[in-house]
């Protein structure tokens, strides 16, 4: 065990924070490393400072998207502490906190499976593939609680004409980051990781399926599933799954994290309905982060004229 010392605590008064706990960390590996030769490198290797807390890059000349609602938007301070992330932990304010050192530093997404041009993107490259667009959806919680947030990213169509799906391809598979030494809360949320998520090809084709790298003009912050994650805004917000590294294309309709742990309560459409509760949760009725009375919540959580369609002869009691 690291002795605090006095002089601990005079550098964590004069350090930005983040520096400090990599410092913490830093000091932490050493003093294991002394002690056990073998054991110290990897130890080492994962303590050791990394470039986390990267500056928010801030985005300009976006365009106003058409899809966007013309609600009040919530506070970023509220989008940025109230959050699920389970690989941080369980509690609405345990990202904020946990996910601040989260490296996100030369991450790839792998687009792969049934498409004729499988693809390894950097960010930079994701950044090019359209032009980023802010649009201002309502988000809504499976538990009753709902947000309108600005994002900043553009229709996920737009990577899948990229890559060309063959014919064989009917489902889209996602899938999470998870690095439990990144992400230790991850131990205690009692549901399997890494989070995967899905949606039908005709789903992930909608022009309202939105590929997302930023909010409120910056990039996206950690919390809120860095850098680069899904928001579905006719899905209950555990389809809009976080910190995406992996795209599958395959024929099969792929697991989901929250059907897979409660297959009762969690469907794999989860498209919000008012009309189908949840066994725990009612789902007529939402509250707005921020506001004291309830509001009623919409069929596809509003965005029906667009999304109805897809769901057309589907007995949506059944396919929940
Ligand atoms: N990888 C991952 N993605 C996730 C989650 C999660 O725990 N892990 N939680 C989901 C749930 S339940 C919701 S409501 C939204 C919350 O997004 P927000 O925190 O940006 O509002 O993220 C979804 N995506
Ligand atoms: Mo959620």
């Amino acid at each position: 065990m690291l002795i605090r010392k006095a002089t601990d605590l005079t550098y964590a008064d004069v350090t930005p924070k983040p520096v400090y706990l990599n410092r913490r960390k830093f000091l932490q590996a050493m003093s294991i490393a002394s002690a056990t030769a073998v054991l110290s490198r990897r130890l080492y290797e994962f303590a050791a400072p990394s470039q986390t807390a990267l500056a928010a890059t801030k985005f300009s000349g976006l365009i106003k998207s058409p899809f966007s609602t013309t609600e009040k938007e919530n506070s970023f301070e509220n989008v940025t502490h109230y959050n699920n992330f389970y690989e941080f932990g369980t509690d609405k304010s345990d990202p904020a906190k946990n996910a601040q050192n989260f490296n996100i530093s030369n991450w790839v997404v792998s687009v792969e499976g049934d498409v004729a041009k499988p693809r390894k993107l950097s960010m930079d490259e994701i950044l090019k593939i359209a032009p980023l667009e802010e649009r201002i959806y309502r988000h809504r919680c499976v538990e009753a609680w709902s947000i309108v947030v600005p994002w900043i990213g553009f229709s996920f169509s737009n990577l899948v004409k990229l890559v060309e799906p063959t014919p064989k391809a009917q489902f889209v598979a996602f899938q999470s980051y998870y690095d439990p030494r990144q992400m230790p809360q991850g131990r205690w949320a009692g549901i399997a990781f890494p989070y995967v998520e899905g949606l039908r090809l005709d789903e992930a084709m909608s022009p309202l399926t939105f590929l997302c790298v930023g909010m409120y003009e910056e990039s996206l912050p950690n919390q809120d599933g860095a850098p680069v994650r899904m928001v579905i805004p006719w899905k209950y917000g555990f389809k809009s799954i976080k910190s995406l590294v992996k795209i599958k294309f395959q024929s099969k309709m792929p697991p989901t994290t929250w059907n897979i742990a409660n297959p009762q309560e969690y469907g794999f459409y989860s498209n919000v309905n008012p009309n189908v509760p949840n066994p725990r949760y009612s789902q007529a009725r939402e509250r707005r982060l921020g506001e004291f009375f309830m509001r009623n919540t919409l069929m596809f959580n509003g965005y029906g004229d667009q999304v109805a369609s897809l769901y057309n002869g589907m007995d949506l009691k059944k396919y929940y």
